[in-house]
Order: C-alpha cells, then sequence, then structure tokens
C-alpha cells in the first residue's frame, strides 16, 4: 500500500538473487545454507503471541474467505494513544494492525517461511563467528531491523540482526555492538536493546524529521534506564554524500570501540545508494568498498545482515563491494 494505491512491492526476492549472483561471479566467499534452528530461538527476541500470530496469519485470512488467497493482508486499524494493546482480540483485522506499524508491509502465503528461513540464515552467519570465523555475511530477505518484539513493519517480520546480537551473547560475547547503515533507522532493533547495557546500538539514517519511520531515530534517544548512553542516533539530511556519511560512520565506530563490543552486528542496507528508488543518500558503488575496510578496521569478530536496498539491479555489485573491502 503506498499513496492509496496497491503497488508492487520494492522487496522483491531478485534482491538477493542478484547478490547471490555477484557472489558465484566473484567466487567470493564459500555459500552454506542456513541450519535450522528452534523455534524457541525466536523467543529470545520476539514475544510469544506475536510468534504465534505471525506463524498462522497467513491459515486465518485465507479461511475468512477463500477468495483471500489471492490477495495479501494488509492491516487497517491501530490501537494508538488511549487504546489498549494488551488486549488480543479474537478479530483478523484487529490482531493484524495490534502488530503492524505500517501498511506497507503485507502478508502473503510465503512470508512466515521465509521470515523463519531468513532468521535461520542469521542465527546460522552468528554461530560460525561465535564459533570463531572472522566473518559472516547472512544474505537474508526479508529484512529485519524495523521489526519489534511484537510487531511487523518497513517489509520486516522478524528482527534478524536483534536474532544474531542476541545468539552472540547467549554464545559468550559479553558486549555486542549493532551497527545499523541501512538508509532508515532501525527502530525494531533500537527499542529491542534500548534498556540494556550489554548491547550498544548506533544507527546512521535519513532524518526521521522527513524519512520512514518517522517516530523514531532522532538524536536524543539515548537509552533508558540500564541502557542509557548504550543507543545512539546519527541522523543525516535527506541527501547526504559519502564524505558527511562516512565522517557518521567514523564516528560511530569510535563509539563501538569506546563500548568494548567484544562482537559486532552490522545491518547491511544498500538503500544508502545514490539510485535507490525509496531512499535518499548519495553513496556510489565505489564507496561500498570503503565502508567495507572501515568496518574491518575494528578488528571484531563481525556477523553482517542484509537489510534493505531496492536498486535491485545494483544491488549485488554494492553488497559484495562492502564485504570485497571488509576482506582486503
Ligand atoms: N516510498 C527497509 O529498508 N516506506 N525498509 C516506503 C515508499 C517504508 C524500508 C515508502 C520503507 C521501509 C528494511
Ligand atoms: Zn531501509
Amino acid at each position: 500500500m503506498f499513496r492509496g494505491e496497491l503497488v508492487p512491492c520494492f522487496e522483491v526476492p531478485a534482491r538477493a538473487d542478484h547478490v547471490l549472483a555477484e557472489l558465484q561471479r566473484r567466487h567470493f566467499g564459500t555459500v552454506h545454507a542456513p541450519q535450522g534452528f528452534d523455534d524457541a530461538v525466536l523467543a529470545r527476541i520476539h514475544s510469544p503471541r506475536y510468534l504465534d500470530f505471525l506463524a498462522h496469519a497467513w491459515d486465518e485470512w485465507v479461511a475468512l474467505d477463500p477468495a483471500n488467497a489471492q490477495r495479501d493482508a494488509l492491516p487497517s486499524v491501530w490501537p494508538v494513544r488511549t487504546l489498549r494493546s494488551d488486549v488480543l482480540p479474537a478479530n483478523f483485522a484487529a490482531r493484524m494492525g495490534l502488530f503492524s506499524m505500517d501498511a506497507g508491509s503485507p502478508l502473503t502465503s510465503g512470508t512466515w517461511v521465509a521470515a523463519r528461513a531468513g532468521a535461520n540464515c542469521a542465527l546460522s552467519a552468528a554461530q560460525v563467528v561465535a564459533q570463531g570465523a572472522r566473518s559472516a555475511f547472512a544474505l537474508t530477505r526479508p529484512p529485519g531491523h524495523h521489526a519489534g518484539a511484537d510487531f511487523l513493519g518497513g517489509y520486516c517480520f522478524l528482527n534478524n540482526a536483534a536474532l544474531a546480537a542476541q545468539a552472540l551473547r547467549d554464545q559468550g560475547a559479553e558486549r555486542v555492538a549493532v551497527l545499523d547503515i541501512d538508509y532508515h533507522h532501525g527502530n525494531g532493533t533500537q527499542a529491542i536493546f534500548y534498556e540494556r547495557a550489554d548491547v550498544y546500538f548506533t544507527s546512521i539514517h535519513g532524518d526521521p524529521h522527513t524519512e520512514y519511520p518517522f517516530f523514531l531515530g532522532y538524536a536524543d534517544e539515548l537509552g533508558a534506564g540500564a541502557g542509557l548512553g548504550f543507543n545512539r542516533n546519527l541522523p543525516l539530511p535527506r541527501g547526504s554524500d559519502f564524505v558527511t556519511w562516512r565522517e557518521a560512520l567514523a564516528q560511530a565506530l569510535r563509539d563501538i570501540g569506546r563500548f568494548g563490543a567484544q562482537a559486532l552486528v552490522v545491518s547491511l542496507g544498500m538503500d544508502t545508494f545514490e539510485g535507490d528508488p525509496i531512499s535518499g543518500f548519495r553513496l556510489r558503488s565505489e564507496d561500498y568498498l570503503k565502508v567495507g575496510a572501515d568496518l574491518a578496521q575494528m578488528g571484531l569478530p563481525t556477523v553482517l545482515v542484509f537489510e534493505g536496498g531496492y536498486a535491485v539491479a545494483e544491488v549485488g555489485v554494492n553488497a559484495v563491494n562492502v564485504l570485497q573491502g571488509f576482506e582486503e
């Protein structure tokens, strides 16, 4: 749903195909299929009632009307301020709204299977890094960083980066940093770790005054409770170029160093690219080699998790440039 009309989704399977094709074209790294993980691992990050909804939502939608099998499920009502979000209505539309932050992230027949497999991909990458690999890239879609503990949105259903960060914690890293460099603020990841001091979240993104997700990602969000001081947002104006962006990256990396991270998760959105159809930064393909090199300078065990990036024809070159810059 975009500007009042149903339009084709920007987040399409071909995005991942292009990245895989570019990895193969450059003979880059070793490609592994993800391992399976128990559903209990998802519950380290997501609420049981949200997972239960997501797992069964498509079947419920089709059971309402067999014709629904031909159309995606979208929310139409939300529990905004003064309405209750602790209740669990029987009505499907009500639950669809309860568990959604926008009307641009449809559920379709394969959503749960895809999101579940994507989470396995991120968890597999975290596992090899926890076991000693220097780095791993989770080539996963749908993306994850807008998904919170109990809601979907921004084309995201399960928070892959948060699951990876938690898996690194659970396998022995005492302090994990999540660096989110998708064009859009990673509201879901921020919210998940907002009151925690063991996971530092920092994000470089389009200023939410003008850019999605609009309602989080401002510079004054510093964490809360035990997590105060462990959240840092670096919003930049729409139109920012690589020089400006790279200064913010240097700031974020200094902060991560000061935090004393033992492992790093990068939410690697490629929608900072100048040709991205829904975003406003001006990074060029060759800049991504430097992004990878800057990340590698940290010398940390690193899980890179694919997030957004909708210039489909260029997303493979751009993503693999980050990985190549990291390796060189
Ligand atoms: N102009 C990620 O990059 N709004 N999500 C798009 C189209 C939602 C992006 C509206 C953008 C969500 C993971
Ligand atoms: Zn994005």
